[in-house]
């Protein structure tokens, strides 16, 4: 008789040769066949916002990683109970493997793009993985050889091993393979951005403050944050990139990339900001992006005078909804590059959209591939469906980036600052308060860094004199050129942004 983990640990291996075996047969195929990117597509899609709204408040850009790490845990989870239940009662645990790979296939059917014939990897990695549960619970296994020595307990336990070291390489290496058939990073790279008929006007250096460790005016392509639930990053050649422009318009129209020559390239910096950004979080960035203004692109389809929601989709299925008058206002673009390079693959590439003033989840669609004209009455985007806001005007906010929470401060003369944003608007003024054992002092005027426009963040800093030692707190607000200022009312990220003033405690040695 086995013991119970040796069963639980059979079930597992049977699970990795299926998983391998299916990311191996799947390298073959195309994207759509990936089993893996299906299941984990359709737990995100189908997780309830507020646990989605968490995970990324928690991890941030390591939400995946997350998820990933859940999905694993859950299939070692169900896995160990199949080997349990298989070596009890044939053919239950085989039964189970065989109902998690039709959920499988399912999640395959489910996804953009995929036709039948994208199970097949799938369904060949589960009939392998119920092999592999069958030879591990059989008993001949336990066929006793003592001539030659061999403890059955000590072979079932190679075998096990064995079968789930044959699973995970047969899956990294499946991995691998799709990952270099499908790379766009050969066509990115042989691609020169066209030449810029209206270049963004310089950025002069007194927008940043001196004498302060503050992030970057402009972020760097790589620091930039990223937030989208793609669970592997949409891999689109500029040759198989269209754009279809449909719904409430007089012609449709299909453009493909070469299509884009005719359309005027202009540059504008835009600070994007995630509605999921709690106060004080880091998910937004700056950059200068290189494009099309959506509204020459719009303008050859004739847009519907009732028509008031643009429904952009990307090419897996993920989809926007942006005021119509938002795109054909002239500063929302179809960018192609980023701070001087095609897009990076996992911020859009070939191509996506860039519209100032609105959160991401309600405007900034990568991979774009399709723009539905249609009305807010009558669609939903992605984020809208699951309890977030149609529309997503981005909040007035700031943030205290010097000094760090816990960060200790030496008695004498420091220079705090942070960042403050209101796009459209832009900001007029940033006040700090301090609190320490001996009060609180008034708001106080923090120094600006030069405006760039309303559409970029605004970095602030603030020179002070610590003489007291013991706990202090920093706080911040902003106040946009509308007059508006910042109240220390907290609302959360759900359903349309967060608010609140920032505050930071530090220590005065
Ligand atoms: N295709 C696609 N585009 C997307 C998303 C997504 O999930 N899928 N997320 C949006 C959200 S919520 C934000 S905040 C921005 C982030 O853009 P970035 O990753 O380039 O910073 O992309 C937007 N575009
Ligand atoms: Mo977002």
């Amino acid at each position: 008789m086995t013991p119970l983990g040796t069963k639980a640990l059979g079930g597992v291996a049977a699970a990795a040769v299926a998983v391998g075996v299916a990311q191996l047969v799947g390298a073959a195929f195309g994207p759509e066949a990936d089993v893996r990117t299906a299941v984990g597509s359709a737990v995100i899609d189908n997780t309830p916002g507020p646990v989605k709204e968490w995970a990324i408040a928690t991890f941030g850009t390591a939400d995946k990683l997350f998820l990933t790490v859940m999905v694993l845990l859950a299939i070692a989870a169900i896995a160990a109970l199949a080997g349990i239940a298989e070596s009890r009662r044939r053919p239950i645990g085989s039964t189970i493997i065989v109902v998690a790979g039709g959920v499988g296939c399912a999640a395959v059917l489910s996804r953009a793009g995929a036709g039948p014939a994208d199970v097949i990897p799938t369904v060949i990695g589960a009939a392998c993985g119920v092999a592999a549960l069958r030879l591990l619970t059989s008993h001949r296994l336990d066929d006793q050889t003592p001539e030659r020595g061999t403890d059955p307990d000590r072979r079932r336990s190679l075998v096990t091993l064995g079968l789930f070291g044959v699973g995970v390489a047969g899956g990294v290496v499946g991995v691998v393979i799709s990952r270099l058939a499908s790379s766009v990073a050969g066509d990115r790279d042989a691609y020169a951005l066209p030449r810029i008929a209206e270049p963004a006007p310089p950025i002069p250096p007194t927008v940043q403050p001196e004498g302060v460790a503050l992030p970057s005016f402009v972020t760097s392509n790589a620091d930039f944050y990223r937030i989208d639930t793609a669970l592997t990053v949409p891999q689109l050649s500029r040759a198989d990139w269209r754009l279809r422009i449909h719904g409430m318009v007089d012609r449709e129209i299909t453009l493909s990339y070469s299509d884009l020559d005719r359309f005027e390239v202009v540059e504008q910096a835009v600070t994007l900001t995630c509605v999921s950004n709690p106060v004080g979080g880091e998910l937004i960035s700056n950059a200068v992006w290189t494009g099309y203004r959506v509204a020459d692109i719009l303008a050859g389809a004739g847009v519907h005078a009732d028509a008031d929601m643009v429904l952009s989709r990307s090419v897996d299925g993920w989809t926007a909804g942006t005021p119509v008058e938002a795109l054909t206002a002239g500063d929302a673009l179809l960018a192609i590059g980023m701070n001087g390079e095609p897009l990076p693959v996992e911020h859009g590439y070939p191509a996506r959209l860039v519209v100032p003033g609105l959160y991401g989840y309600v405007s900034a669609t990568k991979w774009v591939t399709g723009l539905e004209l249609t009305r807010f009455d009558r669609a939903e985007a992605y984020w809208t469906r699951l309890g977030w806001s149609a529309r997503g005007p981005i909040k007035t906010e700031s943030r205290i980036d010097v000094p760090r929470s816990g960060q200790d401060v030496a008695v004498g003369p420091v220079t705090f600052g942070g960042v403050a944003w209101a796009q459209r608007r832009g900001i007029r003024d940033v006040e700090v308060q301090i609190e320490g054992p001996g009060g609180t002092t008034a708001w106080q005027r923090a120094t600006l860094g030069q405006s760039y426009s309303d559409d970029t963040w605004r970095l602030w800093s603030f020179p002070w004199e610590a003489t007291e030692t013991g706990m202090h707190t920093i706080t911040v607000r902003a106040t946009d050129n509308s007059g508006y200022t910042q109240t220390p009312d907290r609302a959360d990220p759900v359903p349309d942004g967060a608010t609140g003033w920032h505050s930071v405690t530090f220590a005065v040695k």
